[in-house]
C-alpha cells in the first residue's frame, strides 16, 4: 500500500488497525464475487482499478480539492442534489452505509431493530474506518424513514458536521412546494460553506454534468434489456455503486466506453449467460457499497440480473433535469421537478414506484422479480406486500427476502433463491 496513502488516513483520524482489517475483507469479497466473473467486458477494468484503490486515489484527489479550498460534501440519500453542491464549487461523495462494522458500540447507541443501513452508517463513524466521511466538510442528512429522522439526531452529535434537510412524504403541490423550499435552503448553506455563489451558469453546468452522468448509466441499463444479457447485474450493480463517489466526468466517459463495448457484445449476440437464462428484477431497498449479497446469490443460482429498481439503480437515476431554465429560479425549478419524481417507499401513498416495477418487468423482460428488504425497513417491508400482490396477479412470480449485512442467512436464502430460479427456468 503507498505510504502517501496510509499518512493520509492518519491525517484523516483514521484507525488505521481497523481501517487494515476493513480492506482485506472487502478486498477479499471482491475477489471472490467480481474477480471469479466468467466472461466480463473489457471495459470492467476501469471500475476494477477504482475497486483495487478504493480509499487510495481518489482519496487523494478530495484531499487535493480540499487543499485548493473546495469542500467536499457526504450525502446518505438521492435526494441530495449533486446539481447545487457542483455549481456551489464543492463535490458530492455518498457515503456507502452497505457493511455492518462496529456493531457492538453502534448498538449502544441505537436498537438492535435498527435496518442495517443506519446501522452502517453509525458503524462507519464509530469505527474511524471511512475516509469519504472523514474528509466531508459537510455530511447531509434527510428526514426520510423514521429510523434515519431520529438516528440523524444522535448522529450529529458524533459528526458535528451534519445538515439536516426536509423532506415530503406527500406527493402534492404543497409538498413540492416545500421540496423547494428545503432546496432553496440548502443552496444558502452551500454557498455559505463554500463562500461561492450558485449563478445561472454554474447551475446550468453543474446540470449538464450530472445529466450526462444519469443519462450514461441509463443507457448501460437501457443495454440489460438484450437477451443473451451482455453484462452481469453484478457488473452493473458496481457501476452504479461507483457513480455514487466517483469524478462524475471520468464516470461518465468510464460508463459510456463500457456501453461501446456492451452495443458490440449485443451485435455479437455475446453474453455473460446463455440466451434465455432466467431474468430477474431486483426491487427494493438501496444496495449500499459493498452490499452484493444478493446479487451473488441470484447469479449464482444460474439466474442473470436484468435491472434493479431501486436507488442504486434507476429509481436513483432514471430521470433527468430539464435543461432550458435560464434563471436560478427556473433551474431550481426544474431540479425539484425532477427529484419530486423519485418514488422512494417513504412517500404515502406511492402508487409510481409499482407502476414504475411493472414497466420495468415489461422493459426488461424479467420472468420474476425479487423483492428486497433490509429487516426492521417499515417503508420497504410493507409496500412489498401490494407489489407481490400486484405482480401475482399478473402472473409475474415474486419472491420477497428480508434480510441483513451479515452472512448468517445465506444458506437459508440461498436455498429460497434456487428454489425461485427454478420456479422460473
Ligand atoms: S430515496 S430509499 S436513498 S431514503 S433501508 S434507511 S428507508 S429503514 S435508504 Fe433511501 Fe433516500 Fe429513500 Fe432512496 Fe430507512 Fe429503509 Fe433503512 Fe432506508
Amino acid at each position: 500500500m503507498n505510504a502517501d496513502y496510509r499518512s493520509m488516513w492518519t491525517d484523516l483520524g483514521l484507525d488505521l488497525e481497523a481501517h487494515d482489517a476493513l480492506l482485506s475483507v472487502l478486498g477479499k469479497a471482491y475477489q471472490d464475487i467480481y474477480l471469479s466473473q466468467k466472461e466480463r467486458p473489457q471495459g470492467m477494468g476501469y471500475f476494477d482499478s477504482v475497486m483495487s484503490d478504493i480509499h487510495g486515489l481518489r482519496i487523494k484527489e478530495l484531499m487535493d480539492e480540499k487543499a485548493s479550498g473546495r469542500k467536499i460534501i457526504g450525502s446518505y440519500c438521492v435526494f441530495v442534489p449533486e446539481e447545487l453542491v457542483l455549481a456551489a464549487n464543492a463535490t458530492l461523495v455518498g457515503l456507502c452505509s452497505g457493511a455492518d462494522f462496529a456493531m457492538e458500540e453502534v448498538e449502544r447507541l441505537l436498537p438492535r431493530n435498527t435496518c442495517a443501513l443506519i446501522k452502517s452508517l453509525f458503524g462507519f463513524k464509530l469505527g474511524k474506518v471511512c475516509p469519504y466521511l472523514e474528509c466531508a466538510d459537510m455530511v447531509v442528512g434527510e428526514n426520510t424513514c423514521d429510523g434515519k429522522k431520529k438516528a440523524y439526531e444522535s448522529l450529529s452529535d458524533l459528526l458535528g458536521n451534519l445538515y439536516v434537510m426536509d423532506l415530503p412524504q406527500v406527493k402534492s403541490t404543497n409538498g413540492k412546494a416545500m421540496l423547494l423550499d428545503e432546496y432553496k435552503r440548502f443552496k444558502t448553506a452551500l454557498e455559505k460553506l463554500t463562500g461561492a455563489t450558485i449563478t445561472a451558469e454554474s447551475l446550468k453546468e453543474s446540470i449538464r454534468t450530472v445529466n450526462a452522468k444519469r443519462a450514461a448509466i441509463h443507457r448501460l441499463s437501457t443495454l440489460r434489456k438484450a437477451d443473451p444479457a451482455p453484462i452481469s447485474g453484478l457488473d452493473a450493480l458496481l457501476a452504479n455503486q461507483i457513480l455514487f463517489f466517483d469524478n462524475p466526468v471520468r464516470f461518465t466517459e468510464s460508463v459510456n466506453k463500457l456501453c461501446d463495448e456492451l452495443e458490440q457484445r449485443i451485435e455479437a449476440k455475446t453474453g455473460v449467460f446463455p440466451k434465455k437464462t432466467p431474468r430477474v428484477l431486483i426491487s427494493g431497498c438501496p444496495q449500499a457499497m459493498p452490499n452484493w449479497k444478493l446479487h451473488m446469490l441470484v447469479e449464482s443460482a444460474g439466474a442473470v440480473i436484468v435491472g434493479e429498481e431501486s436507488c442504486v439503480g434507476e429509481r436513483g437515476t432514471r430521470n433527468l433535469i430539464d435543461e432550458s431554465g435560464e434563471t436560478v429560479e427556473e433551474m431550481l425549478e426544474a431540479i425539484t421537478n425532477r427529484y419530486f419524481q423519485v418514488d422512494c417507499a417513504i412517500f404515502t401513498p406511492n402508487a409510481e414506484r409499482l407502476e414504475h416495477i411493472q414497466q420495468m418487468v415489461a422493459e426488461y423482460k424479467a420472468d420474476g422479480v425479487i423483492h428486497y428488504g433490509l429487516l426492521f425497513c417499515q417503508p420497504y417491508l410493507i409496500e412489498a406486500i401490494p407489489v407481490e400482490k400486484a405482480l401475482e396477479e399478473e402472473q409475474i412470480p415474486c419472491l420477497r427476502i428480508e434480510t441483513d449485512y451479515s452472512m448468517e442467512d445465506l444458506g437459508q436464502l440461498k436455498t429460497r433463491v434456487e428454489a425461485f430460479v427454478e420456479q422460473l427456468g
